[in-house]
């Protein structure tokens, strides 16, 4: 038996703060999510896989983007015509409300509500498989779900729940707060999740598993994207990663302490980006601060990044988004005049300000006690030296 699972595709996302990007590339980039998923499709039928699973966030907002309906309803009469069931439950991002107009899909598709149910399906083998799941009807949901899921059917040869949510405790977190041991005690087979866009494994017995979404949509959802293949041979689960996103955010570095002229920074660069295909870089100078100072206002300009931009293919392409400035922070502070920083403290943490800040707090005894510490003013300072050291001297 195997099947696939899936989540968070966000059909639809607006790819906002592209703008800059050639045509070609940016086009590239907005059809990203649908050709991952037409990977996905096309392995399902070549594998023939048995059933997919997709834990929430189809699309990328509740609105429901109509392309992105048209889209999935017809992927899904695809894998109606190969006989492929799917079981999906929609997120935050995409919650049932009574307001949307919606498609209708194949009968294929079995879509959660959002009451906790449980579907059962009989395979062509003759093995018995139970599904349970549900789908937000609202952004946020404090309460934990896990726990009110049923526990494993005795009839069934293996059972999956399908959860779009995160760890954490109940009201302290919007997106169905559960612990593994409320995962762990259904006795289930296997956790397909949803809502962490990083791919992770949480529990191997039984799995309990985000696979990320299918496509990395920014610059923080980096690495290489997809579905896991999951094949359960009556005795073990196995899982088989397999990457689907045709476009790759990267973060690289550079360390540029060493390079003194810009011929060779332009052939490090080249270099560094080199052998990728289709990819977003953005590239990080470390020891930022040791370069020429002509060289680096080359960099400040944007003059250097939109030559590079400029000279970049839109085909195969490797293509820097951004460069980001990174100093090594010892030397940055060393280099803030020293006079200069101490008059600003003291300017900045005095008595009066604070009293101003506080305002009518001040009248709150408990509040008025912190203040009033002599060693307060010097905690407050360097509080504020730590985070512009560690914050705010980056670009
Ligand atoms: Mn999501």
């Amino acid at each position: 038996m195997k099947f696939i699972h899936t989540a968070d595709l966000h059909l639809g996302s607006p790819f906002k703060g592209l703008t800059n990007l050639p045509s070609a590339i940016r086009q590239a980039v907005h059809n990203s999510i649908y050709q991952a998923f037409d990977t996905l499709v096309a392995q399902a039928i070549d594998l023939k896989v048995d059933f997919i699973v997709i834990a929430g966030d189809e699309f990328d907002n509740v609105e429901r983007d109509l392309q992105a309906q048209l889209y999935l309803q017809q992927k899904f009469l695809e894998l109606a015509q190969h006989h492929i069931p799917v079981f999906l439950i929609y997120g935050n991002h995409d919650y049932l409300t009574s307001s949307q107009a919606i498609v209708s899909y194949p009968s294929n598709v079995h879509v959660f509500g959002p009451q906790i149910s449980t579907v059962t399906l009989k395979l062509v083998s003759g093995l018995r498989i139970a599904v349970s799941g549900f789908s937000y009807d609202q952004n946020h949901l404090t309460a934990n779900k896990a726990q009110s899921y049923p526990a494993r059917l005795d009839n069934v040869d293996y059972q999956i729940g399908i959860l779009h949510g995160e760890i954490g405790q109940t009201n302290q977190n919007n997106y169905a707060p559960f612990s593994v041991e409320d995962l762990q005690s259904k006795g289930y087979d296997y956790w397909a999740l949803g809502h962490i866009h990083q791919r992770q494994i949480i529990n191997k017995n039984p799995y309990i598993v985000y696979p990320g979404n299918l496509q990395g949509r920014h610059r923080k959802e980096t690495g290489a994207k997809g579905y896991y293949l999951v094949e359960w041979d009556g005795q073990q689960t196995n899982l088989e990663f397999r990457a689907v996103a045709p476009i790759i955010w990267q973060n690289q570095q550079l360390d540029v302490a060493r390079i003194q002229d810009l011929d060779t920074l332009i052939k490090q660069i080249t270099q560094t980006i080199a052998n990728k295909q289709n990819t977003l870089v953005e590239l990080t100078f470390t020891n930022y601060e040791k370069l020429s100072t002509t060289i680096q206002g080359l960099i400040d300009s944007g003059e250097l990044l939109a030559t590079l931009q400029k000279n970049a293919q839109s085909e195969h392409f490797n293509y820097i988004y951004r460069f980001h400035r990174q100093f090594t922070t010892k030397t940055i502070y060393q280099a803030i005049d020293e006079p200069f920083w101490k008059q600003a403290a003291q300017d900045v943490f005095t008595k009066a300000n604070l009293q101003q800040h506080l305002g009518k707090l001040q009248q709150v005894a408990a509040i008025r006690d912190v203040y009033q510490n002599p060693d307060f003013l010097a905690k407050l300072q360097q509080t504020a030296i730590d985070i512009i050291s560690q914050n705010k001297m980056e670009d």
